[in-house]
C-alpha cells in the first residue's frame, strides 16, 4: 500500500462512494503530514459525531488548522476536550488550533478533534466521507475520513457519551 497515493486518486474515489481505506492513509499539504483521519460510527439518529487525524508540521514556520468542512454535516468545527473540574467538557477552539513548527498535534478521542454536527446522515463502519481541512498558511486540503467501529481506538470509550452541551 501507498503512502503516496494522490489526494486525486483519493477524491475520486471518495466521490464514487469507494470506501478501500481500512489501512491507514496520509496526506501532505505543503510542509503538513495529515495521518488517518478516521471517524467512530455513530448510531442511527444521532446528531453528532467526531473525526480524529495527526498533523505534523515538518516547516519551519507555525500553521494553525482554522476551519474544517463535510458535506455530511450542517456544522463542523474544531473543538477541544479537556477534564474541569473532574468533568470532562468540550468547547469550540475559536481562534483554530496551533500547529507548532516542527511538531505534532494529534486530534484524537479525549483531546482534540473535529466536531460534525448536524449529520445528515449516520456515519456507518466500513464507509468513509470527505473532510475539508483549512490551515491559515498552507491553505485546504481534501482528505477521505474512514469510519470505524463505534469503540475504535477505544481507550477512551465514546467521546459523546455524558458529555455537556450536546445540544448545541
Ligand atoms: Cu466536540
Amino acid at each position: 500500500m501507498s503512502r503516496f497515493i494522490g489526494r486525486t486518486a483519493i477524491a475520486a474515489l471518495a466521490l464514487l462512494g469507494v470506501s478501500t481505506f481500512a489501512f491507514a492513509h496520509d496526506y501532505t499539504l505543503k510542509s503538513l503530514s495529515i495521518a488517518h483521519p478516521y471517524a467512530r460510527a455513530t448510531a442511527p439518529g444521532a446528531p453528532v459525531g467526531a473525526a480524529y487525524l495527526g498533523i505534523e508540521n515538518k516547516g519551519s514556520t507555525p500553521d494553525t488548522l482554522v476551519a474544517a468542512k463535510s458535506p455530511i454535516a450542517g456544522t463542523v468545527q474544531i473543538h477541544e476536550m479537556s477534564m474541569d473540574g473532574g468533568m470532562m467538557k468540550m468547547r469550540a477552539l475559536p481562534n483554530g488550533l496551533p500547529i507548532p513548527a516542527g511538531g505534532k498535534v494529534s486530534l484524537a478521542p479525549s483531546g482534540y478533534h473535529i466536531m460534525l454536527m448536524n449529520l445528515k446522515q449516520p456515519l456507518v463502519a466500513g464507509q468513509s466521507f470527505p473532510l475539508t481541512l483549512t490551515f491559515a498558511k498552507a491553505g485546504s486540503i481534501d482528505v477521505d475520513v474512514n469510519v470505524e467501529s463505534m469503540g475504535a481506538m477505544g481507550a477512551g470509550g465514546d467521546p459523546m457519551k455524558g458529555m455537556p452541551g450536546m445540544g448545541h
